[in-house]
């Protein structure tokens, strides 16, 4: 049996992992998780699966909880997911957490000793030389929950990394992917939501819009499989069936497919190395598929993937503020704020404002994560 701490266990990624348990009752457990806001799906989550300890966002719905269910342990906050990642019955940590709060949570795991699987793209896009060197110091196993970096991690089993000599990455486009630039000035947060292959959270779903779920991506790749920037590629590929890629030297291309379905992914970072049936999976075929597409990514169609490409490369605190940006934008666009270009154009000019640290201590991040998100408040 493997025991599991989740965090974000209400969210898209983590509702599928819940399915997952559900579906191997004798192969995982759900020992610890965390919820944000959504205190009647965590209600129905602790009645069903019986967690030892859960963490709410706010200290008032834990004490609530509590009353409700009195041989449960209750936390709150982000302590909480620091002790939710760490708890003791644990061995794999799936942490699906959106945002930069994710990060902390996962060094505490990592040092920990506890397997990561990794859903959330921050923990390493704001501090991935940190996290790597923890990951390597501890010897412990850091698995990818994203469909394209498990897609990379598939492809790369019996391989060396040493022999790699790509990453082609794989972007559906987003919602927007036959719209023109000009056809973006007055699109609605409604059909910014609207994506056509995958069904997922708000945030996630408006970054793949802008692509900056891909250039987020492009980031996490960099550091999960220490490649160079130059040597990672984005194609758009509209199906969503080629998952990503891995070109080796000798050009051998190596891919995984599949139909979109985070549930594999997920599934494959609990199992690793092995894998188990998932009934509820849909089966590819590829005679009804047909068509497979192919296409140039357009980095002034997309700035966002330029961006993460820039502040990747110029590294430091860059891809730290970029995040940070993004997070405040993002919100501020599903709230009605600002026009979906003006995402783009906020991020922009954050960058372009900040004096990057180079090698920044997890102090200085934490720092400059608050003080972007105050600058990009101050600007709407
Ligand atoms: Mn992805």
């Amino acid at each position: 049996m493997k025991y599991i701490s989740l965090l974000g266990s209400t969210g898209s990624i983590g509702t599928q992992t819940l399915d997952i348990i559900k579906e191997h009752p004798t192969e995982f457990s759900l020992a610890a998780m965390s919820v944000g806001r959504n205190v009647n799906l965590a209600r129905q989550i602790i009645a069903e699966f019986h967690p030892e300890l859960v963490c709410m966002l706010e200290k008032d719905d834990a004490e609530s909880l509590k009353l409700e269910f009195p041989k449960i342990s209750f936390t709150y906050g982000p302590e909480g997911l620091s002790e939710v990642a760490v708890y003791k019955k644990s061995t794999i940590l799936v942490n699906a957490v959106m945002g930069s709060v994710g990060l902390e949570p996962t060094l505490h795991a990592i040092e920990a000793g506890k397997t990561i699987a990794l859903a959330n793209k921050e923990t390493l896009v704001t501090a991935g030389h940190i996290v790597m060197e923890a990951v390597r110091r501890n010897q412990v196993p850091l698995l990818p929950v994203d469909s394209e970096h498990s897609a990379i991690f598939q492809a790369l089993q019996g391989e060396y990394e040493k022999n790699i000599d790509k990453l082609i990455l794989t972007a559906s486009g987003g919602s927007f992917r036959d719209r023109t630039r000009n056809e973006l000035e007055n699109v609605t947060v409604q059909d910014a939501l609207n994506h056509p292959n995958w069904s997922m959270g708000a945030k996630i779903t408006i970054d793949s819009a802008t692509m900056m779920n891909k250039g987020l991506e492009v980031i996490e790749a960099h550091w999960m499989f220490g490649v160079p920037y130059e040597n990672i590629d984005v194609v758009l590929h509209k199906e969503s069936i080629i998952h990503s890629m891995i070109e080796f030297h000798d050009s051998s291309v190596m891919a995984q497919l599949g139909t979109p379905d985070m549930r594999v992914p997920i599934q494959y970072a609990l199992t690793f190395p092995n894998r188990l049936p998932l009934k509820t999976a849909q089966r590819l075929n590829l005679a009804k598929v047909g068509q497979l597409h192919f296409a140039e990514m357009d980095m002034e169609r997309f700035r966002c993937l330029k961006f993460a490409y820039e502040a990747g490369m110029a590294g430091g605190t860059l891809p730290t503020v970029l995040n940070a940006a993004n997070e405040i934008a993002v919100e501020a666009f599903l709230k009605g704020k600002i026009t979906f270009l003006q995402i783009e154009d906020l991020i922009e000019n954050t960058l372009t404002n900040h004096q990057s640290i180079m090698e920044p201590s997890l102090a200085e991040i934490k720092a400059v994560d608050v003080d972007t998100r105050k600058y990009v408040n101050s600007l709407l």
